[in-house]
């Protein structure tokens, strides 16, 4: 049978030809891969491209280190950050496409993104940073990925659940355990890191999905909290934010000024635990120290009540502090 290679094909091919630095190159070898018919004759083909994709891959660009951005460094913003991690093609860019407003690259064929994403998902009236990840490969993780995975708060562990589901566990948790990353309240081994983890089952709308996550939450109810959701279908995406917020264990707090409404537009996020005093440090370290008074609208108390400086703020307090 012949290849019946397409013009485009031959376009993409010349693209790799010319492209001079790894990543061009990478982005020409996808296309190719992309481009290139799927069928019986071309299997050869196809194993080839993908095994100079792994090579390329596993050789990136030496890391600049003047006048250049580090990709790997994702700045954290918002309430919390989770990144997200995942067997090649399971539908991290997809998720991450239909919470926040960021540019991601989704494919039907795998390793579409070579670096991290980052966007904001919204939750209620604050906003929780997800960062969308190239995939966990058996080769292991490109130079800086796991620097940035630690760098996060927590880990959204995507489980296609239309593919062997058990298999992805034991590869995904396999991987990061094996480099130390573990979930949070489990031991750290040296150098390692101890954090958030959410297992996502993803594709819930495809045939056998939901009897798969059935599967793992009785397999695997131990690993992490779980939930199963589908980005194409929209199903469950509102219970994502919500579970990471829980996770994140923060409470949202609204200053008042003396005399003037409460602003309710943009709230502090502290830890859970937080004190007035952890209140007025976040806003400006002067004004924790020539802090006088304060008063609070809230969760068990009356309104306008004298708070004194250790008084445990919860979720959604007001607080009017007098310097
Ligand atoms: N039916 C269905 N398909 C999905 C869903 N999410 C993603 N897909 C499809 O799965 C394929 C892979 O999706 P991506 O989001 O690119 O997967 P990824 O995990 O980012 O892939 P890599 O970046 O290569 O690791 C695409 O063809 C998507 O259209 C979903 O919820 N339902
Ligand atoms: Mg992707």
């Amino acid at each position: 049978m012949a290849l019946n290679l397409t013009p485009m094909y031959r376009k993409a091919e010349e693209v790799f030809r010319a492209a001079k630095t790894t990543p061009e190159k990478i982005a020409a070898l996808e296309e190719m891969y992309a481009l290139l018919p799927k069928h019986k004759a071309s299997e050869k083909m196809q194993a080839e491209l993908k095994q100079r994709l792994s090579k390329l891959r596993a050789t990136p660009e030496p890391a600049k280190t003047h006048g250049t951005v580090d990709l790997w460094h994702i700045e954290r913003h918002g309430a919390g950050q989770f990144v997200l991690l995942g067997m090649p093609n399971c539908g991290k860019s997809a998720l991450v496409g239909a919470l926040t407003k960021a540019r991601v690259t989704v494919a039907a064929y795998p390793f579409s993104t070579h670096a991290p994403v980052p966007g904001m998902m919204p939750y209620e009236d604050i906003q929780i940073q997800l960062v969308d990840m190239p995939p966990l490969t058996p080769e292991g993780l490109p130079p800086g990925m796991l620097g940035a995975i630690k760098a996060a708060q927590g880990i959204l562990v995507c489980i296609d659940l239309s593919a062997d589901v058990l298999e992805q566990v034991d590869a995904c948790f396999g991987t990061l355990e094996q480099r130390g990353v573990v979930p949070r309240g489990r031991p750290v081994p040296e150098g390692g890191a101890a954090m958030l983890m959410v297992l996502v089952g993803t594709k819930l709308d495809l045939p056998g999905a939901a009897e798969s996550f059935e599967v793992l939450k009785e397999l695997h109810a131990d690993l992490a909290p779980m939930l199963a959701v589908s980005a194409e279908a929209g199903q469950n995406l509102g219970e994502l934010p919500r579970q990471c917020f829980k996770l994140l264990d923060i409470v949202r707090i609204y200053s008042k000024e003396p005399g003037k409404p409460i602003d309710r537009e943009k709230p502090f996020v502290l830890p859970r635990g937080s004190t007035v005093l952890d209140l007025a440090a976040l806003i400006h370290k002067d004004l924790a120290q020539n802090l006088k008074r304060a008063r609070i609208w809230g969760t068990n108390v009356y309104d306008g009540q004298p708070a004194p400086r250790e008084h445990v703020l919860a979720d959604r307090d007001v607080i009017e502090l007098h310097v």
